[in-house]
């Protein structure tokens, strides 16, 4: 009923039909920032987004709204918006009918159990404890998966101070730094959830609909697909290029120039962030000079 009401603050209502993709994404907080970058990394022009409850492109079929991301689950599951920007924490503590179409690589954080650092975290330390938390319900199916019955205290915020004031002897937050626990004496102890911010979907879009999620997805791939790599250009002795080729196979095979210098290459070729400082010793060790590595803006394979 909420989500009803509050559609009339956007202006549409359920049986509008809509051209346009509709996204909704966090309007302040640790994923606004992310998300509107996201939207621009994928060439999505928008209106002015300060301050507002909406927006749309001019360039992509597509509006914005800007919700509190407790309430994205519900929109996209209604229908007001077909597609959101969400952490998972958040999705799977509501429960709602989405379908996760894509991870995105920020908002990363886990939904962790912490007690006072200065006590011993022996087996069965759980039974029996109060737990503080905002997530009862992922909270719940953890200590149900693990035989563990507990007394769940649910709070809204300030989690971490609740063992200090004697509300807790646990809680269960999101934690990414780790500084917030440490700054309240506390340690991290058990991983009820590793979390990341997803977009999601409704699950009844049409054909339309899907042809331009579709393509924003296309997109959002690309970016995530430069991210995770990088250009890299070096120089080698002609002698050294079979073992270079072996370390960089590049998308298809690597670019080799010859360099005005008789028995020198340039070789171009790109190279995934997971594998890169390893990467970088072995071409070295093969005789690679003059490495430099530059940024990919988008990849399309
Ligand atoms: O107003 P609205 O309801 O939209 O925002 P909110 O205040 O509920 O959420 P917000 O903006 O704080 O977080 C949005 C989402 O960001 C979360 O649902 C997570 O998916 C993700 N995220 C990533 C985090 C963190 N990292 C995080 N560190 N959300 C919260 N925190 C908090 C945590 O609760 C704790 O208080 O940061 C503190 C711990 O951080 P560290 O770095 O000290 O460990
Ligand atoms: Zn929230």
């Amino acid at each position: 009923m909420e989500s009803l009401r509050s559609l009339t603050s956007f202006g549409v209502t359920k049986t509008e039909t809509m051209s346009k993709l509709r996204i909704a994404i966090q309007k302040s907080g640790r994923l606004y920032d992310d998300s509107i970058s996201l939207l621009k990394e994928c060439g999505i022009e928008l209106r002015n987004v300060k301050d507002r409850l909406k927006t749309e492109s001019d360039n992509f079929p597509l509006e914005v709204f800007f919700l509190r991301d407790d309430d994205i689950p519900q929109y996209v599951e209604d229908g007001v918006a077909d597609i959101g920007i969400v952490g998972q924490n958040v999705l799977y503590e509501k429960c709602k009918e989405t379908e996760i179409i894509e991870r995105l690589d920020f908002g990363k954080c886990r939904l962790a159990l912490a007690i006072n650092k200065n006590e011993e975290y022996v087996a069965n330390y759980l039974q029996g404890k109060k737990i503080a938390t905002s997530y009862p319900i992922l909270l719940q199916k953890y200590l149900d998966e693990n035989k563990i019955t507990a007394e769940i205290h649910e709070i809204s915020g300030s989690v971490e101070i609740a063992p200090g004031i004697g509300l807790a002897d646990v809680i269960c937050d999101l934690v990414s730094s780790g500084s917030t626990l440490f700054m309240n004496g506390l340690k991290e102890v058990e991983t009820v959830l590793e979390s990341q911010a997803v977009l999601v979907r409704n699950k009844d879009l049409n054909e339309e609909q899907l042809k331009w999620v579709d393509k924003l997805l296309f997109r959002i791939r690309s970016v995530k697909k430069a991210k995770r790599n990088k250009y890299i250009l070096l120089n080698a002795p002609n002698n050294q290029l079979p073992r270079i080729f072996e370390l960089l196979p590049g998308m298809r095979s690597p670019t080799v120039l010859p360099l005005a210098e008789e028995g020198w290459s340039s070789v171009h070729s790109v190279l995934s962030e997971d594998e890169f400082w390893e990467k970088i010793e072995q071409l070295k060790a093969a005789g690679a000079q003059g490495i430099l590595v530059v940024p990919i803006e988008k990849m399309i394979i």
